[in-house]
């Protein structure tokens, strides 16, 4: 009875719809002017327009116009897709002498608001920009249009035995060109590092249309400033990559992985450090997954579930992958691991299940890459992608719900779930809060207090995801002031008049 008093009370008052309100420089539209002179750089087919004389509608550029969560929506006219590298800078040159803000967009799965204009900016889709311009299968080197999806490439090089030293649950979406300008982490990560290390060279149009070829597929080059990692991870703030070049590592000859039932949290960490005793160089991968999590991805149909009684009572899950030289090897070592965490006095796991086929060990990280997906079909996210001492992962999940519940906002109508998971190898943690929608008092109940919560253990609101419009305002929270005004100048060097994805990564 007193529940059911409550839930009407709630509905009595609506929750305020949150909209998106970030700001950026004052520049100007796209005019029927502009797009008659886009005309004459792009075939007609690779220009999206809503103003006249066209008789396209909002709803036709709807898909790049909204971001893949629901979240972020811009409102611009105009989408143009060039096919080659001259074309952007040919488009650049104008945008720079008119000033017209422009957002770079590949696949449009960024997480962060980055992908989409925050007003009207003309949005330049690269997605008709998709060769593989070169593969050296001796040396691994691969240099491919930005536009490439990360899956067509891992599927170009699998033939030469190489696999692409990035992978993430977008890989069928996402474009290489946004993973590098995202400076997009992932699965492999633990083993084959960032992007900041694997890539070899980068052709950007800069935001005046000068082209800066950089695209060198040599390994060493202590020639001055390496400028190209500037743009690594700079979410298309200082111009647009149009080709990038890649250092592709051999396929491991054998993979294999296992998901582990854990009892308790506290048991992640002495899992993490006998896993690495035992596995040494062939541990690749090290996923940590919340209870919450894992019954979600269950629920929505992502991989197949471990067997229920195994199951009962755990607190958390892990998933482990190795990628060695030899399976019967690989195999023993983690049978080995297995006994030990089995065999504790008081043991570790409570399961451990080893995928025996390609089809088990598709379907095990399917159950943890299909997590974010399960997320969207279940409510609006609010997505925390943060790094913090591993040993408090559960804890900021808890503080969160706990925060949430005090405020009176956790109930179905308001927030449903509260889930952490994550790439423990890496000290990344994705705190997703479910919500039946995107409104003003959720937001307000969690920023600052998530961001607060980060700083307090020293840690970095964004590990992977990138600042986009959703956290621009909040940088300092992992920035001092002087790296924040060293990047404001980095900026106007590049970007003087403030063309370039504007109001996304420095606030305006
Ligand atoms: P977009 O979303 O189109 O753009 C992202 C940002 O990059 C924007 O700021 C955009 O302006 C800029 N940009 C895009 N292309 C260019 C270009 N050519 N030149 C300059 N700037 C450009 N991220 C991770 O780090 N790790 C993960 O494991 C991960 N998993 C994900 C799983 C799912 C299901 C989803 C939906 C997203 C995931 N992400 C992950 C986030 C996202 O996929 C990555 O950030 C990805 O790298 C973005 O690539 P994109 O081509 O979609 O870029
Ligand atoms: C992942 O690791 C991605 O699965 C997405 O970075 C995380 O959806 C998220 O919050
Ligand atoms: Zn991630």
């Amino acid at each position: 009875m007193l529940s059911t008093r409550l839930a009407s009370r709630r509905l009595a008052v609506p929750a305020r719809r949150w909209k998106h309100t970030s700001s950026r420089p004052p520049l100007n539209s796209v005019t029927a002017d502009d797009v008659a002179h886009f005309a004459k750089i792009l075939p007609q087919n690779a220009i999206l327009s809503t103003l006249p004389p066209s008789d396209l509608h909002a709803s036709d550029i709807d898909q790049y116009n909204n971001d893949w969560m629901g979240k972020y929506h811009g409102n611009s006219t105009t989408v143009l897709r060039p096919q080659n590298t001259k074309q952007v800078s040919d488009i650049m040159k104008w945008c720079h002498e008119r000033r017209i803000g422009v957002v770079p967009q590949g696949g449009n799965t960024g997480l962060v608001g980055g992908s989409v204009p925050i007003l009207d900016e003309l949005i330049i889709n690269l997605g008709n920009m998709s060769k593989v311009r070169s593969f050296d299968p001796v040396s691994g080197a691969l240099v491919a249009d930005a536009g490439c999806i990360l899956e067509s490439l891992s599927e170009h090089i699998a033939p030469h035995n190489h696999i692409m030293p990035l992978d993430l649950g977008a890989k069928g979406s996402c474009q290489i060109g946004g993973n590098v300008a995202t400076n997009a982490g992932g699965l492999r990560l633990l083993r084959y590092g960032s992007l900041h290390g694997t890539v070899l060279g980068l052709e950007v149009v800069l935001p005046d249309g000068t082209v800066l070829d950089n695209l060198t597929t040599i390994r060493k080059d202590n020639t001055g400033y390496d400028l190209k990692q500037l743009f690594i991870g700079a979410e298309g703030t200082l111009g647009i990559i149009t080709g990038v070049s890649i250092l592709t590592p051999p396929a491991p000859q054998a993979s294999t992985n296992v998901i582990l039932a854990l009892p308790r949290f506290e048991n992640v960490l002495p899992v993490f450090k006998t896993a690495r005793l035992h596995l040494s160089e062939i541990l690749s991968a090290f996923e940590f997954i919340d209870r919450e999590a894992y019954d979600l991805a269950v629920k929505h149909g992502q991989g197949k579930a471990l067997n229920e009684q195994d199951v009962e009572g755990a607190e958390c899950f892990v998933l482990l992958e190795t990628s060695g030289g030899k399976k019967e090897h690989d195999e023993e070592k983690l049978t080995g691991l297995l006994e030990t965490l089995l065999e504790a006095d008081e043991p570790l796991i409570l399961t451990g299940v080893l995928s025996q086929s390609p089809t088990q060990f598709a379907s095990m990280w399917r159950l943890r890459e299909g997590i974010t997906e399960s997320v969207s079909k279940e409510g609006k996210a609010y997505k925390y992608d943060i790094s913090i001492p591993l040993a408090a992962f559960k804890e900021v999940v808890d503080l969160t719900r706990e925060h949430l519940r005090k405020q009176g906002l956790l109930h179905e109508e308001a927030v449903k779930q509260v889930i952490g998971y994550g790439h423990v190898g890496d000290g990344n943690l994705h705190l997703n809060v479910i919500a039946a929608a995107y409104t003003s008092e959720i937001q307000a109940a969690l920023e600052p207090f998530v961001y607060e919560l980060v700083a307090s253990y020293n840690g970095s609101i964004s590990a992977e995801h990138g600042l986009g419009a959703m956290k621009a305002h909040a940088i300092h929270y992992s920035k001092t002031g002087v790296a924040v005004d060293m990047m404001k100048k980095i900026k106007e060097l590049f970007d003087p008049r403030g063309i370039m994805n504007p109001g996304k990564v420095l606030e305006f």
